[in-house]
């Protein structure tokens, strides 16, 4: 047979011509999130945030010649897994970024690793105030501290509502929930609020009769909780079974729907300090509603935050000149101005934390609606 010289040397002319403009770096983003354990209720929104994002930022075609693809992890909300799916995204996976951990617990564990490897990590939902970012400059972070939400979203639940004495109870077996505690005692302290008693439960709590009887007994105005969601919906049932008529304020941990699908109509009148303002009709915002819509999805703080993530690196990305190595999206990161996203105009701060407008959610009419 003649080995047709010519058609090969005209099919190899026509592919070294088509070669460049065809050529698409495919950039992967990790992502550990709890999809299982205690924490299992932000993982599921918080994959369905990054998954549209993803589709979103490959169908506009604003990264020409890069496409991102998503490797999702479970990180079972434990510090141990989060360490074995940091490893296998750093190693295995290649990524050139990772978003998550899902809580702060878990990064505390599994960020000197990424901090190690030179890997930027976003942090979409870990709030604790101090120890994330401080890790080292390889680690970002979009979502709002409890220090950025809490002293505020207490200042303006007091002037509305005018409680002068506060009961607290919170976990102390979470480095999320602690925290969160530190920041509740201090703004508690600023705004002259008078705490009447303290309790505390663990993760795998699910009776708090016992505290809530302790700290309603001492007649508050105020019941102030920092828990993760699964402890949250027990503890505003139980405090409503007790007779609790009055307003409950919850820190990051209440911001998901689970809150009014555990506890029912006793989760009316919580109030949550929130990252992402739902009724915001700035450009961004409705577009991600409407995206959002489209796929059936109703979403929450975790799945905004989630979905801004990805935003933010594919931001990183652009302003790194289309490139996506490790060391471009960190470099990209610092370009990040004023970007828009459904959590309202986004920068980071000069230590690397997220900063971007707040709000606060009440639980009116089984659903969360924004306090105007
Ligand atoms: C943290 C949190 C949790 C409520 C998020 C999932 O804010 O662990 O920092």
């Amino acid at each position: 047979m003649r080995f047709p010289v010519r058609s090969f040397l005209a099919a190899l002319a026509a592919l070294a011509f088509a070669g460049p403009a065809l050529a698409q770096q495919t950039v992967r983003i990790g992502a550990a999130l709890s999809m299982t354990g205690p924490a299992a209720a932000y993982g599921a929104n918080q994959k369905t945030g990054i998954l549209a994002a993803i589709d979103e930022v490959n169908g506009s075609g604003a990264l020409k010649g890069v496409k991102l693809e998503a490797v999702i992890e479970d990180d079972a909300s434990t510090k141990e897994q989060g360490i074995a799916v940091f490893q296998k995204l750093i190693n295995q996976s290649k990524v050139a970024a990772i978003i998550g951990p899902t809580l702060s617990n878990t990064a505390f564990a599994t960020n000197p690793l990424a901090q190690a490897a030179k890997v930027p990590v976003v942090a979409v939902s870990n709030t604790a105030p101090k120890g994330i970012t401080d890790i080292g400059d390889s680690i970002w972070r979009v979502s709002l501290t409890e220090g950025q939400v809490i002293p505020g979203a207490l200042k303006t639940l007091q002037a509305k509502l005018g409680f002068k004495k506060a009961a607290v109870l919170y976990g102390n077996d979470d480095a999320f929930t602690k925290a969160g505690y530190d920041v509740m005692k201090a703004a508690l302290a600023d705004l002259k609020i008078q705490v009447l008693g303290e309790q505390t439960f663990a993760k795998p709590d699910r009776d708090y009769n016992a505290q809530l009887t302790s700290l309603l007994g001492t007649k508050p105005d105020i019941l102030v909780v920092s828990a993760l969601i699964e402890n949250a919906s027990g503890i505003v049932a139980q405090a409503r079974q007790l007779g609790w008529k009055g307003p409950i304020f919850g820190g990051n941990g209440f911001n998901n729907p689970v809150l009014m699908k555990n506890a029912g109509p006793a989760a009316e009148g919580v109030y949550v300090g929130t990252a992402w303002n739902r009724a915001s009709t700035d450009e961004a915002n409705t577009k991600f509603l409407a995206l959002m819509k489209s796929r059936g999805v109703d979403p929450d703080q975790f799945c905004a935050q989630a979905y801004t993530g990805v935003l933010v690196i594919a931001e990183a990305i652009k302003q790194a000149g289309t490139k996506g190595g490790r060391d471009d999206v960190k470099a990209g990161f610092a370009k990040v101005k004023g970007l828009a996203t459904p959590l309202g105009k986004f920068s980071f701060l000069p230590n690397r934390d997220g900063d971007h407008t707040p709000a606060i959610q009440v639980v009116k009419d089984g659903k969360f609606q924004i306090l105007q």
